[in-house]
């Protein structure tokens, strides 16, 4: 009937999409880490997410984005990446869900199988165009840094503050990077055989080029993060074995990958502002 409720209305009426460049962006927000700040703080920011998901209310979002985040016992850096992330995501008017992969348990941290657990249990929700595999402890400081996904696969912190905002290295592929549902099944994700820290993301570099793909980068002005100061976390020690590993990888990937991952889901929770999966990654033997 005529008199069915506004919603009914407008889903009938496809509502237009969201015009190419938000006209919600701030470019560069202040950032504040208030030792004080509260899940139930962040909560209260942002009453329009539900289970973790958002999308906006005017307009149909260009892409749906999946923020992948590996985790354990960084508490406090979640919070504060939430408190910014979330209006930031928003600004941008996309339809976006955040995922956090918990890792149980105290053996060895594996960001990068983390992460292959996090696209494989988000494509379970819904089919994202587009994933963004983000550590916890960067922040970004400018809302023209877009967390969409493009042609080629997108390496997003270009520069931050412990490095005088300059890329580490030439090739540097760490941090934050934006790979579509595609090209990260094409590249068969990262490896799951990284236990500690690092080389997991030079790689996801590799694995890139051998598909011929390109790295593409936005402005150094506007790839800009903020890291949360840290030390190297107990549990997650330098891995002798990357140079190894990388040396590898043009042998390995395909055998080596998402289709490679095997893992125990503990829990499924899904929290008001992300979905917070737990899960057990150590091979069983
Ligand atoms: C660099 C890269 C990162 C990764 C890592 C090597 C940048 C900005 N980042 O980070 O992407 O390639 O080197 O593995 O260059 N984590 C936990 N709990 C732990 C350990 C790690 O949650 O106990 C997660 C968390 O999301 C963290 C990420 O893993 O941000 C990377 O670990 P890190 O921050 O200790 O390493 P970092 O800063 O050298
Ligand atoms: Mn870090």
């Amino acid at each position: 009937s005529w008199t069915a409720a506004p919603t009914c209305l407008k889903k009938a009426a496809q509502i237009a999409q969201c015009p190419e460049k938000s006209p919600l962006l701030q470019g560069v927000v202040p950032l504040n880490f208030e030792s004080s700040l509260k899940l139930k703080d962040v909560e209260n920011e942002n009453k329009k997410m539900n289970e973790g998901e958002y999308e906006p209310s005017d307009c149909t979002a260009r892409q749906s984005v999946a923020i992948l985040i590996p985790h354990r016992n960084r508490e406090k850096h979640l919070l504060y990446l939430l408190h910014h992330l979330l209006p930031f995501l928003q600004r941008q008017q996309l339809h976006y869900a955040i995922y956090v992969i918990h890792q149980a348990g105290d053996a060895t941290f594996n960001r990068a199988k983390l992460l292959n657990v996090g696209y494989l249990e988000a494509l379970k929700d819904f089919t994202w165009d587009c994933f963004i595999f983000h550590d916890v402890d960067l922040v970004p400081e400018n809302d023209h840094n877009l967390y969409t996904c493009g042609t080629q696969p997108k390496h997003m912190v270009v520069g931050r503050n412990a490095t005088g905002y300059k890329l580490r290295y030439k090739g540097y592929f760490g941090g934050v990077t934006a790979l579509t549902r595609d090209h990260f099944l094409t590249v068969n994700g990262f490896s799951n055989n990284y236990w500690g820290w690092g080389g997991e993301d030079d790689d996801l570099r590799v694995r890139v080029e051998l598909q011929k793909m390109t790295i593409f980068r936005p402005p150094a002005d506007i790839a800009r993060y903020t890291m949360v100061f840290h030390k190297r976390d107990s549990g997650n020690e330098i891995n002798m074995n990357r140079m190894k590993l990388l040396g590898q990888a043009p042998h390995m990937w395909q055998k080596d990958g998402l289709n490679s991952c095997s893992y125990k889901t503990l829990s499924v929770e899904r929290l008001p502002l992300y979905v917070n999966v737990t899960v057990d990654i150590v091979p069983q033997v």
